[in-house]
């Protein structure tokens, strides 16, 4: 993140990426216990879609299937970005301004991921949102937690309600893992975890790796 929005070398921004039922959001709090434990006292976690009243409404709109309406590809996509503007906007740079350390769970790359699935084209319109939209917000820090759609799924499988999204085909999210396992590759600054295993394997190594990350940027 170059931001000279964020001319405050100690804050961060650290994004959670990977499929449903993946453990961002289990995983975000461990990761920020963890930060609190190496006395890092400014953190706050933000969830994309979502964390601000705009976002959190255009999240609902997201993830509700509308009767005799569907959401276009396009308008999908303008919607996450919208969202992510938002929420940029009102909390994600002023705390970085301020200091903070940012934890979002899911950014930019899940909008790569998930609206190129059905029209490879879209990552055309994605450089150029994200260009004009989010130059410059480079997280920090990606961590990737690869899973297996079968059983990222299947952990969400007893959820009581089932979103417009996560409805979709197996094969829609063989695809958006796919995706994922081409861009991380792209992106330097990344950790990367075998989600698919247990929990305690999954802490353990974001543990080691978080540790490992921080020694080399003390420097
Ligand atoms: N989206 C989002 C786009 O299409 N484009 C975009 O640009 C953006 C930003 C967001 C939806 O929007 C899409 C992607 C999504 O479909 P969401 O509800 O925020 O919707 O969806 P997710 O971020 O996928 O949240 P989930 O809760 O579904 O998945 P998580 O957060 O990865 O998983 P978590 O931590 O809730 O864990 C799920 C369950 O698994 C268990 C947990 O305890 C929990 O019960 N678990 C494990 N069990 C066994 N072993 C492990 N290793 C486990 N890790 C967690």
């Amino acid at each position: 993140m170059k931001l000279k929005k964020n001319c405050h070398n100690k804050s961060k921004f650290i994004v959670l990426e990977g499929i449903e039922g993946s453990g961002k959001t289990e995983m975000s709090r461990y990761l920020k216990k963890i930060l609190k434990k190496k006395n890092i006292k400014k953190i706050i976690s933000v969830r994309q879609p979502g964390s601000t009243i705009i976002s959190e409404k255009l999240r609902s709109i997201l993830k509700t299937e509308v009767k005799n309406e569907k959401i276009y590809n396009k308008t999908e996509i303008l919607l996450f970005y919208a969202s992510r503007i938002q929420l940029l906007k009102n909390k994600i740079f002023p705390y970085l301004k301020k200091g903070y350390w940012v934890i979002s769970d899911r950014h930019n790359l899940s909008t790569i991921a998930y609206q190129t699935v059905y029209k490879k084209n879209n990552k055309k319109i994605i450089k150029i949102l994200s260009n004009i939209l989010i130059k410059n917000m480079d997280p920090d820090l990606t961590i990737y937690f690869d899973t297996l759609p079968i059983i990222g799924l299947n952990r969400i499988s007893t959820r009581k309600n089932i979103d417009r999204i996560e409805k979709r085909s197996i094969n829609f999210f063989l695809k958006v893992r796919k995706n994922y396992i081409k861009e991380i590759k792209k992106i330097s600054k990344k950790i990367i975890i075998n989600a698919s295993l247990d929990k305690e394997y999954v802490k353990k190594t974001l543990k080691k790796k978080i540790i490992f990350w921080l020694k080399k940027n003390e420097k």
